[in-house]
């Protein structure tokens, strides 16, 4: 079994079920005795919790697509290197519920941002960190939105409409497409513990077993 360190992202719509993935991602890595963090994004330091809040809560004032892009990167950027970097120099795995992908694919293909300018971004302050793998848990966001919904009130992106979500899904299926060695998509339109044995099938190729 390998026992590089490796980083893990995981992405997708709402309600797509990357939460549930992770909790199965988790029990595998306990289960194999690999040391590992799980972060998220927005997120995943102090700081960056502030700024998430800043990105998730509705506000009077509109927040306009650029800011929301910088805001992503300036909490992206703390969360790497106090976060991410240490952790896999640590010997840590790390999963992280969302990463630079989703950048493309929200303010990108969601937002209608260039993607020249959010390359320009990655390229400044992510350079070669890049997921060794990611997981793409892929469902129609009709669905995904249906299942957030029974969870309560939704949060400032997902009372977007369904064609922002619509292009959100095919960006990070042409991500994908790009970068098939990186990527594994799970069909999350599924029974959920068919999910779950695709995304321990998934771990255990990647952890080699
Ligand atoms: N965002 C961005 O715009 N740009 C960026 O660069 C980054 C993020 C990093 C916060 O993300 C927001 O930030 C997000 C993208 C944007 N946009 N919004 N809105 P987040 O990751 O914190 O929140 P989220 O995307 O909205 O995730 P979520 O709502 O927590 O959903 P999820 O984790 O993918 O799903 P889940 O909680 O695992 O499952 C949802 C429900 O469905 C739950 O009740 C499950 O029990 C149920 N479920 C899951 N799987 C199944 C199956 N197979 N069958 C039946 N029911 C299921």
């Amino acid at each position: 079994m390998s026992r590089e360190p490796k980083f893990i992202s995981i992405e997708g719509g709402e309600g797509a079920g990357k939460s549930t993935a992770i909790k199965t991602i988790q029990s595998y890595l306990n289960h194999r005795g690999i040391a590992h963090i799980v972060t998220r994004e927005p997120g995943g330091t102090p700081l960056a919790e502030k700024i998430r809040s800043l990105l998730l809560d509705k506000s009077d004032e509109l927040l306009l697509p650029e800011t929301e892009l910088l805001l992503f990167f300036a909490g992206r950027y703390q969360h790497i290197e106090h976060v991410i970097k240490p952790s896999l120099n640590k010997g840590l795995w790390v999963i992280s519920d969302r990463f630079v992908d989703a950048s493309f694919a929200y303010q990108g293909a969601g937002r209608g941002i260039t993607e020249s300018r959010i390359a320009y971004l990655k390229e400044w302050l992510i350079q070669d960190l890049s997921p060794d793998h990611t997981l793409l848990l892929d469902a129609p966001p009709s669905m995904g939105l249906d299942r957030i919904k029974l969870r309560g009130e939704l949060d400032r992106i997902e009372v977007e409409k369904i064609d922002f979500f619509n292009r959100v899904r095919d960006c990070y299926l042409a991500l994908a497409a790009k970068e098939p060695a990186r990527f594994h998509i799970i069909d999350t339109n599924r029974a959920l513990a068919d999910v779950q044995n695709n995304t321990t099938s998934c771990l255990a190729a990647i952890c080699g077993a």
